[in-house]
């Protein structure tokens, strides 16, 4: 019975660059036992059963929520830390007036004396992960070291990670090398380090989601965008979503959107009721990996396999496919519970919470039951809409670059860009109010080029360079508009319902990419009138609509002078073109 076992490598002999960096972080960390990672369904069975065992887990109601969990972090470890992450680059150039900048050198230093014996008593794990289907020449790999059981069942869910995913580094010779421990969970010691010129990350003192799922904002995004500017490609922070027009052909929309600000939810979206005919596949609700195909067009492959999910407002009337792919096999992260032990959060319509996310009774006065960041972690192929494409090797062919931002004002429901090269300063334009899913003060607008503010590897004048000249190889690029679902009346009601609503907003792209939907010019860009837009069935004032629509040439005027103080920082490294891409958007509002 066990000889199929039998006969497959042990794990440790497949790559000897994996096996002597192990043997190295080893000697550093002294841990008491070494797993590494086979990527089966029963080895996640049994290190769940371990943290059931150990508390760190809770089983949740089975009836209800079969094969689910919660967990609890600490709770000053509930979000990325921006102000602790760094890229560490030779010269600081290279990093940026975007980033917080270390010598690698020192950093490497004081990251040593973190990780010098962290793991005594504990095991270490390794984890080989592939980002984007295994089989696709447009995947990457990497290697996690961690000492938390927590983080290895998250990667499992979130990359394809295990003995095929050592085959292949084994194969390809490189892969990225993330080191991580939860250490003491002490914020005061706490990095997240970015060694994009070793491919290389090191992170110490949180166990929490894109501090310390390596594979995801740290390897994805930040040493991706480096590794895809030196290849002629793009890493985003983009959900990728098809949608399938009532005469059945499906197009591709690449979305960048700031964290928790509604990519899950596009990504997931459910046509309204009045707009009979149409249908949504999620390719991707975090990252995608584009690049210039033979044939002169965008292609994306998503590089994870699962979602890691803002939890807050998910409900059966926002998201009905959200709600219901969450109510199984899925790892919740700092939720409330209910008397019967199923998980709550704000926005749900039914039950209510006995023991907020931190596992005391719940009391309003101290704020909400479960934590405004709660994340769900779940496999992509619980999504009911799923797209069947999700997987292909070459990606999907993309139609339209979408970037958007929460904006109670100025910015209207949805622009598009004149052509190319106006996009990438849209997409430089992008500012948005910050959300919970990082530390600071919530609801300050900032700026947010591309929503890759916190996540871009390196200079963001050679990163819009570098979309400069991508956009410039491409025989059919994709258009390239600007969306608002955010935008607020007098007393702070949202304008716009948002959600499956927004199909309306998306298909008058779909309609302009295919020639066929007006629009009228304003000095940003090209907006619908209200007639352009499909308004059958829209629950939405005559009004409001043309609020949403409106550019205030007042506001913009104000808006543009803040971008070019804001581009100035970037020096004799922002792209002439984007400046004059500038100069015409101020002589149209002047
Ligand atoms: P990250 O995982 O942090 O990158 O977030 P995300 O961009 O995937 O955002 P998500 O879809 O999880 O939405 C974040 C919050 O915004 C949730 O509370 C949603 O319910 C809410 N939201 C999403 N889409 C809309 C929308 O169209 N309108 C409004 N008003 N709220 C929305
Ligand atoms: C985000 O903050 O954009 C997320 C969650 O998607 S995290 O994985 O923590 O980065
Ligand atoms: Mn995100």
């Amino acid at each position: 019975m066990a000889t199929a076992a039998h006969a497959l490598t042990p794990l440790p002999q497949l790559s000897g660059a994996v096996a002597d960096w192990v043997n190295s972080v080893r000697e550093l960390t002294q841990p008491r036992a070494i797993h590494w990672c086979e990527g089966t369904d029963a080895e996640a069975r049994e290190l769940t059963a371990q943290l059931l065992r150990g508390g760190e887990l809770k089983a949740l109601n089975p009836e209800y929520f079969p094969g689910c969990h919660l967990y609890r972090s600490a709770p000053s470890d509930v979000a990325r830390v921006e102000h602790l992450t760094y890229i560490c680059t030779r010269s600081q150039d290279d990093a940026g007036p975007n980033n917080h900048w270390m010598d690698p050198q020192q950093a490497h230093a004081k990251m040593r004396e973190l990780f010098r014996g962290c793991m005594r008593g504990r095991t270490l794990y390794v984890i080989p992960y592939c980002m984007g289907p295994i089989d696709s020449p447009l995947a990457r790999c990497g290697v996690e070291i961690t000492d938390s059981a927590y983080v290895v069942l998250n990667m499992l869910i979130m990359t394809r990670a295990g003995r095929a995913a050592l085959e292949r580094i084994a194969h390809d010779g490189d892969f990225v090398r993330g080191l991580h421990s939860v250490g003491e969970l002490d914020p005061e010691r706490r990095f997240i380090m970015h060694f994009p010129e070793e491919l290389a990350i090191e992170s110490f003192g949180s166990g929490y989601g894109g501090n310390a799922l390596l594979g995801k904002k740290c390897h994805a995004l930040r040493i991706a965008s480096w590794q895809a500017r030196t290849e002629g490609w793009l890493a985003e922070h983009m959900l990728i979503v098809g949608l399938q027009n009532p005469r059945g052909e499906t197009h591709y929309l690449a979305c960048a959107f700031p964290s928790a600000c509604g990519k899950t939810n596009l990504a997931m979206l459910i046509p309204p009721d009045s707009l009979p005919g149409w249908r949504a596949f999620t390719v991707g609700d975090d990252i995608a990996w584009l690049h210039p195909g033979e044939d002169g067009r965008l292609w994306a492959i998503n590089p994870e396999a699962g979602y890691f999910g803002v939890v807050p407002g998910t409900n059966p009337e926002t998201n009905r496919n959200a709600y219901e792919m969450i109510r199984r096999d899925t790892l919740f992260t700092n939720v409330a519970l209910t008397a019967d032990n199923q998980p709550w959060w704000e926005g749900l319509t039914s039950g209510k919470p006995l023991l907020d996310w931190q596992g005391r009774p719940y009391d309003p006065a101290r704020g909400p039951a479960a934590h405004p960041n709660s994340r769900f972690t779940v496999s992509a192929r619980r999504n009911p809409g799923y797209s069947p494409h999700a997987e292909d090797a070459g990606g999907v062919p993309i139609s339209a670059l979408v970037f958007g931002g929460r904006r109670r004002e100025v910015a209207p429901l949805v622009y598009e860009a004149r052509d190319w090269k106006h996009g990438v300063l849209v997409g430089a334009s992008l500012a948005s109010e910050t959300t919970a899913a990082a530390v600071g003060q919530v609801g300050v607008t900032r700026r947010d080029p591309m929503a890759m503010q916190p996540f871009c590897g390196y200079n963001f004048g050679d990163y819009w360079q570098h979309w400069l000249n991508i956009g410039a190889q491409l025989a059919r690029p994709p258009r390239i508009y600007h969306v608002n679902w955010f935008r607020r009346d007098a007393h702070g009601k949202f304008l716009w319902p948002g959600y499956g609503e927004n199909l309306r907003v998306l298909a008058w792209m779909l309609d302009r990419c295919a020639g066929k939907a007006g629009a009228s010019e304003s000095a940003v860009g090209w907006l619908p009138r209200p007639a352009d837009l499909d308004t059958r069935g829209l629950n939405v004032g005559a009004d409001a609509l043309a609020a949403l629509l409106t550019v205030d040439a007042g506001l913009w005027r104000k808006e543009v002078a803040e971008l070019r103080e804001y581009l100035g920082r970037f020096g004799s490294r922002l792209p002439a073109a984007l400046l004059a891409e500038l100069a015409s958007t101020e002589q149209r509002l002047a």
